[in-house]
């Protein structure tokens, strides 16, 4: 880890600062009134597990960014590679039968890491557009089988795949539909495995079966022949950190082999470690077709995002002529030199497997200490992923009513404590950077429980 320098500009007046970016800046998923009242808050360095902001402010980053820093930041690796790379070449194109060394080489090293038969690579430049790259060759690939009837896409409820117009078709959340008349059509949803909300009464293993065969249903429902694929996040992140019960996915991986629906895992949250695997679809015993992977691949120092694709449909489609796509920094060189030289971090200082046998389950003990708040109903996690749901009543799992006032609450009450933690609903999700130390992690939930004791305060219990 480096040392804390001083930021490459002057310092910031935070009230002013505010007001022009209240003034031209339009944020992701953000509404507008509320943060020009409030001011955004503007985060100037960071090290480690830790962000720092204009007014000072330490805070522990108990989310690694959003789900992606997982070598932690101020590596100075990184930037020393991009530096370099930048003065080599800064820019070539991977079209018309070009390459770069760090595009070729990233893409072999990824064949390495991926499991069985995933040896082909596309580029591009988020997990938005790797997902939306993968419902373009899906519909590609149906076509060269001649199966052209098979282009239904099935996902889940809940579930996050990203903000482009077919990414956010895949996803499951009510919300972004409702704005802009989505899901395109031939974009179903099932339930996903959230066992603590959906099958109370059932046992997990019970549970487990019969989430799995709601994708059965749906794809007799629009027929076999007419279902090309479905796609799922190993651990749904975004949702609310659900880790299905055992026994889930490999009735979901049974389904798919027999009505020939291509297995899509996306592992953009779960990929690099974050499970205690390279991927998690190797934790959870899955083997898909299909792997968007982005957020990890380069601990988020630069945007790229990767399509890891079965060989046996890459070759099928490679014998059918061009795949006409691609993005202008598909294997953008200081990118892919970026998430070499992550990928190099995490393997030299044995991160993946710090996650399976360390700090992984250090975070697992501590946060299922956290079960005995009068608040938590639930808590669940895997890895270095951990949900915690706030309930009215624990003996009943009795949500609050208006879901998500109580989990804001408590995630405000977190932010003024120094740790940044989501809200989803009344789940609280926590995704650390993989280098967190064990002093933090107990930083971490001392802060969370204080946070929730907070919230518990307010509401008079
Ligand atoms: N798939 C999954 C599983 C994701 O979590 C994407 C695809 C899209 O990746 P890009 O790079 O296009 O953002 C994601 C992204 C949140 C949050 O609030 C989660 C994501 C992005 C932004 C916010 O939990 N996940």
């Amino acid at each position: 880890m480096t040392e804390v320098k001083t930021p490459n500009y002057d310092p910031i007046d935070t009230v002013e600062f505010q007001a022009r970016d209240a003034a031209h800046h339009l944020h992701p998923f953000t509404d507008y009134a509320g943060l020009a009242e409030e001011g955004t808050r503007i985060v100037t360095r960071a090290e480690g597990s830790v962000i720092h902001d204009s007014t000072g402010k330490r805070l522990l980053d108990g989310m690694a960014g959003l789900w992606c820093v997982n070598i932690g930041y101020g590596r100075r690796e990184l930037a020393d590679v991009a530096y370099r790379q930048m003065l080599d070449l800064p820019y070539y194109n991977t079209f018309f039968k070009s390459t770069t060394p760090p595009a070729t080489r990233l893409a072999e090293k990824l064949a390495e890491l991926a499991p069985t038969g995933l040896t082909k690579v596309f580029f591009n430049n988020s997990g938005s557009e790797a997902n939306d790259t993968l419902v373009r060759l899906i519909r590609h690939y149906w076509n060269v089988m001649e199966r052209p009837a098979k282009k239904h896409i099935i996902s889940r409820h809940m579930a996050y795949h990203g903000s482009t117009v077919a990414a956010a078709s895949i996803g499951g959340m009510a919300a972004m539909h409702g704005q802009a008349d989505l899901p395109l059509p031939g974009f179903h949803h099932i339930d996903p495995p959230y066992h603590y909300r959906d099958g109370q009464g059932m046992t997990e293993a019970v549970f487990a079966k019969h989430a799995a065969d709601l994708l059965e249903a749906k794809i007799q429902a629009l027929g076999p022949d007419n279902v090309a694929a479905f796609f799922g996040e190993p651990v749904m992140g975004a949702g609310g950190v659900i880790v299905a019960p055992e026994g889930y996915w490999e009735r979901i991986q049974e389904i798919c082999r027999k009505h020939e629906v291509l297995l899509v895992a996306d592992e953009v949250i779960c990929g690099f470690g974050r499970t205690g695997r390279w991927f998690g679809s190797q934790t959870l015993g899955i083997e898909p077709d299909m792997m968007p992977i982005a957020k990890g691949l380069s601990s988020g120092y630069q945007p790229i995002s990767a399509c890891l694709v079965h060989e046996r449909i890459a070759n099928a489609v490679g014998e059918h002529g061009e795949f006409f796509h691609g993005y202008t920094y598909s294997g953008h060189p200081v990118a892919c030199a970026v998430a070499l030289e992550n990928i190099r971090i995490i393997e030299e200082e044995g991160l993946v497997e710090r996650v399976r046998g360390d700090i992984g389950p250090y975070f697992q003990k501590k946060l299922h200490e956290m079960a005995d708040h009068r608040l938590v109903g639930q808590v669940q996690g895997l890895g270095l992923l951990g949900a915690m749901e706030l309930v009215a009543d624990k003996k009943t799992a009795t949500p609050f009513r208006n879901v998500g006032t109580v989990g804001t609450m408590a995630r405000d009450h977190s932010l003024d404590i120094g740790l940044v933690m989501r809200a989803v609903g009344d789940r609280l999700v926590l995704s650390p950077p993989l280098v967190i130390t064990r002093a933090e992690v107990d930083e971490l939930f001392e802060k969370a429980r204080m946070a929730i004791d907070r919230t518990a305060a307010d509401l008079g219990r």
